[in-house]
């Protein structure tokens, strides 16, 4: 009997010593030898046939086998344990010293950048920049400008009409005569109006439907075609460079008498003639003009006691040049590779 203990507590310690794998596979150990069914209990149950003087002797070993059985599985358990824990510490383990992943920044677009520059110019002059609608009434858009309807000056512009009275404005002009209506009798402006237009044109490398339009507009007691040429002159300067040459030629619009192209002597070339000015060594960059007396009258200026100018150009055109980009539908398209490069 001792001898079959002896050997059973030898069979558990050496399963346990083996139970390298896993906590469960242990407890697989301690079932077997130390459950209910286990086979010290089947020991224990058989208890009857061993003679009654031996019985406590027997008890005790079987009690102090299984004690000891019991210790080497608790020792075991700690060891799998400790052991599981360092796996998990090694499989686990993170560099918080390493940098973050960095998330890519994206910027302005080279319009938006455009339109900054220009703005910040004009900002710097004493100009407020004021907006609009784009879906504008025939009123502002046309008729406030001295063109009434049937003017044969509309054909140039005629487009996007939504109904009889509205339509997509083909110019931010309109925002200028809401201001001048919009304040008291004869008050002093100096204003832009940035934005997007509309106009019935081929999409090709220098036409949009869509393009951006920065007009400006100064009123007050005795401005002068002077006032003009200076305040366009030293805009030009800045935008482009300080050794930009500027040419007035006679023009006509409808808005303003008498009326103005503004053209700079070649970025590309400094005058010599290229491809890009076609080899006349100037740029068409502005339309301007002295604002038309009747525009002044309908909107509430009194032409005896204010005048003033006003000017339009092309955002695109402007960037174009800045840029040496010379296809205007690369600032509509949203390819990243040009994009990118601003
Ligand atoms: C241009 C050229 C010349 C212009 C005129 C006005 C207004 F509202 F004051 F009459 N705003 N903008 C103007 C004048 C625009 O663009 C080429």
């Amino acid at each position: 009997m001792e001898e079959k203990i002896e050997k059973l507590k030898a069979q558990a310690a050496e399963a346990i010593k083996n139970a390298a794998g896993n906590l469960s596979e242990l407890d697989d150990i301690r079932v077997r030898f130390l459950g209910k069914k286990g086979e010290f209990t089947t020991i224990l149950r058989g208890m009857g046939a061993i003679a009654k003087e031996d019985r406590p002797k027997v008890g005790k070993i079987v009690n102090e086998a299984k004690a000891e059985i019991a210790n080497l599985i608790h020792q075991k358990n700690e060891e799998l344990k400790a052991r599981e824990m360092q796996n998990r510490l090694a499989s686990e383990k993170i560099d918080v010293t390493l940098p973050g992943r960095q998330q890519p920044l994206g910027h302005l677009h080279p319009l938006t950048l455009t339109l900054e520059r220009i703005k910040d110019i004009f900002f710097r002059m004493g100009f407020s920049v004021e907006e609009g609608p784009e879906i504008e009434k025939d009123y502002y858009n046309f008729e406030a400008l001295n063109l009434p309807k049937d003017h044969p000056a509309r054909d140039m512009q005629d487009s996007f009409y939504i109904t009889e009275d509205i339509l997509m404005r083909s110019q931010t002009s309109p925002v200028q005569a809401r201001t001048m209506q919009k304040n008291e009798p004869n008050a002093p402006i100096r204003m832009i109006a940035p934005g997007r237009v509309y106009r019935r044109d081929e999409y090709d490398a220098t036409h949009s439907p869509m393009f951006t339009q920065v007009e400006g507009l100064v009123i007050d007691e005795g401005i002068t075609f002077a006032d003009l040429k200076g305040t366009l002159e030293l805009f030009l300067r800045q935008i482009f460079s300080e050794d930009v040459k500027v040419r007035l030629r006679p023009s006509f619009f409808p808005f303003t008498e008498p009326s103005t192209e503004v053209d700079i002597s070649c970025v590309m070339c400094h005058g010599k003639g290229c491809k890009v000015c076609k080899g006349t060594g100037w740029l068409e960059i502005l339309g301007a003009g002295m604002v038309h007396p009747h525009v002044l009258e309908m909107s509430g200026y009194d032409p005896k006691k204010a005048s003033g100018f006003a000017f339009g150009m092309g955002v695109e055109r402007i960037a174009m040049l800045s840029y040496g980009v010379d296809d205007l539908r690369l600032f509509y398209d949203n390819d990243m590779r040009f994009l990118r490069q601003f």
